[in-house]
């Protein structure tokens, strides 16, 4: 498939993720529109699977169907290995979790979340743990969704481990906590965006579904 005359909806409604797949999908030479430029701005699916895959299915099926166009979406979150992976998918809704990290079907609180009490969350969680650098990994799983039916998915993992003392004002959500692997112990938010675009999990999947879609 030429990529250059694909043009692809995508189906997120978080603006920091809109701005990083649409600098990462330019190198590839694909045209890039938001929901709300399709016309489907409102259009926000419950998140009700278990996984990152059904999740981003769910997304992506969703706007394909309110608009008639291919769709991309990206489910992502953070799992922390002393955590059973905790908050995984319910990263974005993290310190409103009444029931115990990691055992599912989840249980939420009408609280609010946001990125700083999930972040406050998550430390406060890790106060209990010995381990000085607990390991953790970043995951995407973008999928499309294509009018006649055909779905390709691809997941993308970026290893690292959690600091305590969040450092640095990029980029979104865990990125103060999160150290990748690779970048001399600076943390999400400290790396310029093209930094975080070469090499994060989200860049990872999306190349893996770039090599999907020249395959067909
Ligand atoms: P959409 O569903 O509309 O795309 P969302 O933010 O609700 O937006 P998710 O359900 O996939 O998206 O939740 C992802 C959460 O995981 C996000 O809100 C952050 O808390 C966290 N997260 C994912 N990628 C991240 C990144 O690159 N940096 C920091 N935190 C990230």
């Amino acid at each position: 498939m030429e990529l250059n005359k694909l043009t692809i909806v995508a189906a997120t409604g978080n603006l920091h993720k809109l701005e990083e797949i649409g600098a990462i999908t330019s190198k590839f030479g694909m045209n890039l529109i938001s929901k709300k430029e399709a016309g489907a701005g409102d259009v926000d699916p419950e998140e009700t699977g278990i996984t990152f895959e059904e999740n981003s299915e769910i997304k992506a099926r969703a706007i394909m169907e309110a608009t008639g166009m291919p769709a991309v979406a990206d489910d992502s979150g953070l799992e922390v290995d002393c955590l059973n992976g905790a908050p995984g998918v319910y990263s974005a809704r993290f310190s409103a979790l009444d029931s115990a990290p990691g055992v599912f079907p989840a249980v939420f609180s009408d609280r609010d979340a946001d990125d700083s009490s999930n972040n406050a969350r998550l430390l406060e969680l890790l106060a209990e743990v010995p381990e000085d650098k607990p390991a953790a990994h970043f995951v995407s799983v973008v999928t499309i969704v294509f009018p006649d039916g055909k779905v390709l998915s691809s997941r993308g993992e970026c290893p690292g481990y959690i600091t305590r003392t969040p450092a640095g004002t990029n980029g979104f959500g865990y990125d103060p906590l999160f150290v990748p692997e690779g970048y001399c112990g600076r943390t999400y938010a400290q790396l310029s965006p093209e930094e975080k675009n070469e090499n994060s999990h989200r860049a990872r999947a999306l190349r893996g579904l770039e090599e999907m879609l020249e395959k067909l």
